[in-house]
C-alpha cells in the first residue's frame, strides 16, 4: 500500500510544534541508513536524531474501506531507536485510526512478528507504544484492525517525544493493510 516511493504525495504531516520537522519522508541517511524497500522512508529525521516536543502525526490522506469479513490487520517494517522504558515512555510511535468522522484513536495490540526479538524490546506495556532500541535491522509490526471491519478508515502514525534526550528514531516503509 505505501513505501513512500511513488506514493509520497498520498501523506500528509500534521505538526503541531512546528520547531522542528517531526516527520520526514525522503532517503535516511541516519539510523539504517537505507529504506526497507526502494529508496524513501518516512522518518522522525531523516540525517541525525530526532527533535525534542514532538507530536505530529503523518498521516494517508485518503480512507480506506475495510470489508467486513475476515481479520483485517495493519502490518509495517520499522527501524527503531528511540529513548524509553516498558512503562510510561518518554518519547514513542503509536498508530492511530480514526473511523468514519470520528477522533483519532490509538491502534491496540501491536505485534512484532514472532520470529523478530522478544516485542518487549521494542513496545511498551500497553503494546500500543513502540518505543526502546529493536537493534539495527527493520522488524515487521502488525496491529489488529479487525474491530473496524465495514468501516472506512484514515490511519496515521503518531511521533511523541519530550523536552530532553533524543537518539537515532523511528524509520517506517512498506505499510500494507491486508485480510
Ligand atoms: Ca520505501
Ligand atoms: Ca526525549
Amino acid at each position: 500500500m505505501a513505501g513512500f516511493e511513488d506514493d509520497s504525495a498520498n501523506w500528509v504531516i500534521d505538526s503541531v510544534n512546528s520547531s522542528a520537522p517531526c516527520w520526514e519522508i525522503g532517503i535516511p541517511t541516519s539510523g539504517p541508513g537505507e529504506a526497507h524497500s526502494g529508496m524513501n522512508v518516512a522518518a522522525t529525521s531523516l540525517a541525525g536524531n530526532y527533535a525534542d516536543n514532538c507530536a505530529d502525526v503523518l498521516r494517508y490522506n485518503k480512507s480506506i474501506f475495510l470489508p467486513p469479513y475476515g481479520d483485517p490487520t495493519i502490518s509495517f517494517y520499522a527501524w527503531v531507536d528511540i529513548v524509553g522504558s516498558g512503562y510510561a515512555p518518554f518519547d514513542y510511535v503509536e498508530v492511530l485510526i480514526k473511523r468514519d468522522d470520528e477522533i483519532w484513536e490509538t491502534v491496540t495490540g501491536i505485534y512484532l512478528s514472532a520470529d523478530t526479538p522478544s516485542p518487549l524490546q521494542a513496545l511498551d506495556n500497553t503494546k500500543t507504544k513502540i518505543t526502546k532500541q529493536l537493534g539495527t535491522a527493520y522488524y515487521i509490526f502488525t496491529g489488529d484492525i479487525s474491530a473496524l471491519k465495514g468501516r472506512s478508515i484514515e490511519i496515521g502514525f503518531r511521533f511523541i517525544s519530550d523536552a530532553s534526550d533524543n537518539s537515532a528514531g523511528f524509520y517506517l516503509d512498506d505499510i500494507t493493510i491486508y485480510n
